[in-house]
């Protein structure tokens, strides 16, 4: 009976940070029951979800647009983890926190001829939890066999996966320790909303019965927001309390009780009251200007192939550009590799508040669904895509990728003074986009292709800002604003404050101008002495080695890189190019020692480039959740050459997040520019005229 009790109980505090979905897929099932914690809810709505047997795009495409970069299919899926299973050192009861296609050699995708055969591999991990061990299989998914398999070092962690957001909670409520924080701030603990979060930089060396803490432990840290049956919980923090639990025992290592602060009450519905109706905005499209083929994209030249990666989330591949019958490579592979978010308030509860968003959660596992006429227009269409669960099952994600033809205003206008002729055309652009929905922040990611010949790519910020409770103004300003003071659950006054925090977004770009083999000079716009004056020369400098390729932006010389093909000329007899062009970037302001900020060494520079190696992929390395410091990006440039290389480009784009209350109680989608790649002499003309 007691247990009922308690397992009810739980059942009200049901939440998690990692993008439960379950609201957004209940809207497509209709489900209506609470899930239980004792399975892990947001698998049982997946599994309901999958039960509708929706297909992702690949699986019902034809033969011919087969490829083998499309992602991973339901049965491939299960057979990858039936195949790792089946491995004696793999023990019963592992989860498997990433199935993924392991992507075949460069070359050999090259290489392949539409309607041709290719190899079918999978990248399992294998996380035993309560001996913290994490394992790396490769199986071949056509001779059903495991090609590799490495034990890798303690105390490796994979991502946080999705029964953890489950199986975290029922400790976290029957804990004496936070029951007892809540009381002292008037919440009962059935009227909380539980945040997890991965454990960060924070390390517990002795728990709080003062029992050593096993080096490596898996760790997770959970915030509390009054739920109290309202909306958007993020809006009312219950501050001073954080709960870290020891993941490999599941059990209570630390609850730190510090700041009291009043619990704002607010309703959290102020969104719904807008202003006066807009009316209706249709787009009138027929049908679309490109052409699908499965995963790949043809539209106005360009052509490419996208999937939602578990990890990366959406990825594009092999971006061509074709004119009358031949197709040239600008791009093998464009990624998001990492979301570095670190908070500025300089508290124990506050220091280990540093996202590593792609990393430690994944943008393809988080996937928020896209919905015609707000995230997109309603002209898009829509793709599905499959991810793998935790247990060697799938589920579907409706509408993880939206397509869209946009009308961008004017490309060209010009008047012949002659005969005053006017000569003036449309500017479309094609837009991909995804959207990754991680606590309370959602995030965009939107390719844009231009007939220009340019690709853009824009990075987007929405949610709520992550509110801290306060007991002054004063208080509230010292490292964020005040946005609220509002009634407290205790009768009295609460204040809301915004922290500044930052965001470092981390692009990979494998960019393959004319061919693999490539050059970059750096552009850099000086004055010149002249008799008259007037001049001023663009100088381009060859950038040899990766040693002298981390490299800052420089708006006094107008500064931007050259990315040259070694093999090819245009018309002119000149090397065909792009131009890389960096957008919005931030640079960390915490201190250079802080353990977080070195292990996003990556956001030390806005552009690095290393030559390209097939398993260096994300800038924080393979493994960031509770990683060590040098992974990744510092790891991967050392002193290779850049001439005439195949070459890697790393982008940071970033933004220095100092809320204000405009941005509560939810905030406007921030969009940034990342950065732009143009044409540079790789067409014979404009790119527009065929
Ligand atoms: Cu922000």
């Amino acid at each position: 009976m007691q247990n009922h009790h308690n397992l009810k109980k739980t059942d009200k505090t049901l939440s998690m940070r990692n993008a439960t979905l379950i609201s957004t897929l209940c809207a497509f099932t209709g489900c209506t029951a609470s899930p239980t914690p004792t399975v892990s809810p947001r698998i049982t709505q997946m599994q309901r979800f999958t039960a509708m047997q929706l297909d992702a795009p690949t699986e019902t495409a034809a033969n011919a647009c087969s490829h083998p970069l499309d992602p991973l299919n339901q049965q491939e899926i299960i057979l990858s983890v039936q195949l790792a299973k089946a491995h004696p050192n793999i023990p019963a009861g592992a989860f498997f926190p990433n199935v993924v296609l392991n992507e075949p050699l460069k070359e050999k995708v090259l290489a392949f001829q539409s309607g041709g055969t290719f190899s079918r591999e999978a990248l399992v991990e294998a996380y035993d939890r309560p001996k913290n061990q994490l394992y790396r299989v490769i199986v071949d998914l056509r001779a059903k066999k495991v090609t590799a398999f490495d034990k890798l070092p303690q105390p490796t962690q994979p991502a946080a996966f999705l029964d953890e957001f489950s199986t975290i909670l029922p400790v976290i409520n029957q804990d004496p320790g936070w029951r007892a924080a809540m009381k002292k701030r008037g919440v009962k603990p059935e009227d909380v909303y539980l945040d997890v979060w991965a454990g960060g930089d924070l390390v517990i060396n002795v728990d709080r019965d003062g029992k050593a803490v096993p080096p490596g432990t898996r760790i997770m840290r959970v915030l509390s927001f009054l739920r109290g049956g309202k909306p958007n919980p993020y809006d009312r923090p219950i501050e001073g309390v954080v709960v870290a639990v020891d993941m490999n025992r599941l059990k209570v290592l630390q609850v730190t009780d510090t700041v009291v602060a009043p619990v704002s009450q607010y309703n959290g519905k102020d969104s719904s009251i807008q202003r006066e109706p807009l009316q209706p905005l249709r787009v009138e499209q027929a049908k679309p200007s490109y052409q699908l083929c499965g995963q790949e994209v043809s539209w106005q030249g360009w052509r490419f192939r996208f999937a939602l990666h578990p990890r990366d989330g959406l990825v594009l591949y092999t971006v061509h550009h074709e004119n009358k019958g031949v197709l040239r490579p600008v791009a093998y592979r464009l990624s998001l590799t990492e979301i570095y978010v670190p908070y500025g308030i300089p508290d124990i509860n506050w220091v280990w508040r540093t996202a590593f968003d792609v990393g430690e959660y994944g943008l393809g596992r988080n996937t928020n669904p896209l919905s015609p006429d707000t995230d997109v227009p309603n002209n898009a269409t829509f793709f599905n895509a499959r991810i793998a669960d935790d247990v060697g099952g799938s589920f579907v994600y409706p509408n993880a990728v939206a397509l869209y033809e946009r009308n961008a205003g004017l490309l060209w206008k010009r008047v012949d003074p002659t005969s005053v002729e006017q000569d003036r055309r449309e500017a479309r652009q094609l837009v991909i986009t995804s959207n990754t929905w991680i606590g309370n922040y959602i995030y965009g990611i939107n390719y844009i292709f231009k007939m220009s010949g340019e690709l853009e790519v824009r990075v987007e910020a929405t949610g709520t800002t992550l509110n801290q409770g306060v007991n002054s103004l004063k208080e509230g300003a010292k490292h964020g604003h005040v946005v609220d003071v509002v009634k407290s659950v205790n009768g009295g006054t609460a204040l809301v404050a915004a922290p500044n925090h930052q965001h470092f977004f981390s692009f990979r770009l494998d960019l393959d101008v004319d061919g693999a083999a490539n050059r970059v000079s750096e552009s850099n716009v000086n004055p010149q002495d002249s008799a008259l004056g007037n001049a001023f020369v663009a100088k381009e400098s060859l950038i040899t080695t990766e040693a002298n390729a981390k490299r800052n932006v420089d708006i006094n010389k107008a500064r931007n890189w050259k990315i040259f093909s070694s093999d090819e000329k245009n018309a002119l007899n000149m090397p065909t190019g792009y131009t890389l062009s960096l957008g919005d970037i931030a640079v960390p302001y915490s201190s250079s020692t802080f353990s977080a900020r070195k292990r996003a060494g990556f956001a030390e520079y806005p552009l690095w480039v290393t030559q390209y190696h097939p398993n260096e992929l994300y800038a924080t390395g393979d493994y960031p959740n509770q990683g060590v410091i040098g992974e990744g990006l510092p790891k991967y440039s050392g002193k290779e050459s850049l001439v005439d290389q195949d070459l890697v480009f790393w982008v940071t784009s970033g933004l220095t997040h100092i809320p204000d209350v405009e941005q509560y109680p939810v905030m406007n989608t921030e969009s940034l520019l990342a950065f732009r790649l143009l044409p540079y002499g790789f067409f014979k003309h404009n790119p527009a005229l065929k």
